[in-house]
């Protein structure tokens, strides 16, 4: 038996002050979404990862991910700081600004799957990466994005770590962070689209390795229903971006694509009974290249996503040029 302590959905978006106060208690580890990012500290004896996802004078968001019992855990690897309860390893790590972005991802990448190996989570469930100046020019000349894709690939590849849920996406200064979860016994099922091609088979257009991720991950326990944990998701069918310009459309796009994925349909061709619909996703995030599509892009969310989720909206870059708009979600 787990301990009695049951928080449903294990993530919670809560303002600064709130998570002061619940620190603590409940909590395995933290991501601020704040004015400015930088390495993982220690907060009330936990990791916490800083994010630049927000402007001066924003709401800063902290993204709470609860404990459902258990002795914690805390310790650090190669600069990554990490809690762990017996089944649940919250990690994060900051790669920063760097001369060369593929190998500092690669080498950040090689400590995280140290981490999960030496501490007995084989079973990494959902990934995030903030990328400053994503589809900028890196250091070498080439692009941010692109290196952290061969480096983070690179980590796989020594791994033979399955791909899991992942977001790749903009941030808005201090170099690269990522944070991750992986579960001890619970299995971690990955899931395709049907309406877009698995990223890790992009044609070579969109970089010369394809990103190493699936498009979401059904955390499956021993016995009773799991999670389902849904990637950064964007207009893009098969491997191509949908209404460039048209964020209206986009948003739609993005939206059945979600939609599709969580289906029953595509759970019973993954091995998964059930299916889920929009309205049951909790913890959403919801990315906007431009400011002033943040209005019309909250509207659409709202009226297609429960009022009881938490929904958070940053003002960001995304990983194409061409894409406006990214979301991504969870099932409690
Ligand atoms: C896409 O579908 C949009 O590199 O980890 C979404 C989710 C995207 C994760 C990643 C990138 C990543 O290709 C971008």
């Amino acid at each position: 038996m787990r301990g009695n302590v049951i928080v449903t959905p294990p993530c919670t978006f809560r303002t600064a002050e709130d998570f002061a106060v619940l620190a603590g208690d409940t909590v395995l580890g933290a991501v601020r979404h704040s004015t400015a990012g930088g390495p993982p500290r220690w907060e009330h004896g936990l990791p916490v990862l800083p994010l630049h996802m927000v402007r001066p004078g924003g709401p800063e968001v902290v993204e709470v991910w609860h404990t459902e019992g258990g002795v914690i855990r805390t310790g650090e690897h190669k600069g990554l700081l990490y809690a762990h309860d017996g089944e649940v390893l919250f990690c994060a790590g900051w790669i920063g600004p760097s001369a060369d972005c593929e190998e500092a991802t690669r080498q950040a990448y090689v400590a995280a799957f140290e981490v999960v190996e030496d501490l007995g989570y084989p079973n990494v469930y959902r990934m995030w990466n903030m990328l400053d100046g994503i589809t900028g020019p890196s250091a070498r000349g080439t692009e941010v994005y692109r290196d952290f894709c061969v480096g983070r690939g690179r980590a796989f590849d020594r791994f033979g770590h399955p791909m899991p849920a992942s977001t790749g996406i903009g941030s808005l200064g201090d170099g690269v962070a990522f944070y991750f979860l992986a579960h001890r016994s619970h299995a971690a099922v990955h899931l395709e689209n049907p309406l877009q091609v698995p990223a890790h088979e992009y044609p070579e257009q969109y970089g010369p390795r394809p990103p190493s991720f699936a498009r979401a991950t059904y955390l499956k326990p021993e016995r009773g229903r799991g999670s389902l944990y849904v990637s950064g998701t964007a207009s893009i069918l098969d491997h191509a971006t949908v209404a460039p310009g048209d964020v209206a459309r986009q948003v739609q796009v993005t939206l059945a694509n979600i939609a599709a994925l969580i289906g029953a349909d595509n759970l019973t061709g993954h091995g998964i009974d059930g299916g889920y619909r929009l309205e049951d996703l909790r913890a959403i995030k919801v990315y906007v290249k431009r400011p002033e599509d943040v209005p019309i892009v909250t509207r659409l969310c709202r009226d297609e996503f429960s009022r009881r989720a938490d929904i958070a909206v940053f003002t960001v870059d995304v990983c194409r040029p061409d894409l406006l708009v990214e979301i991504e979600g969870m099932t409690p």
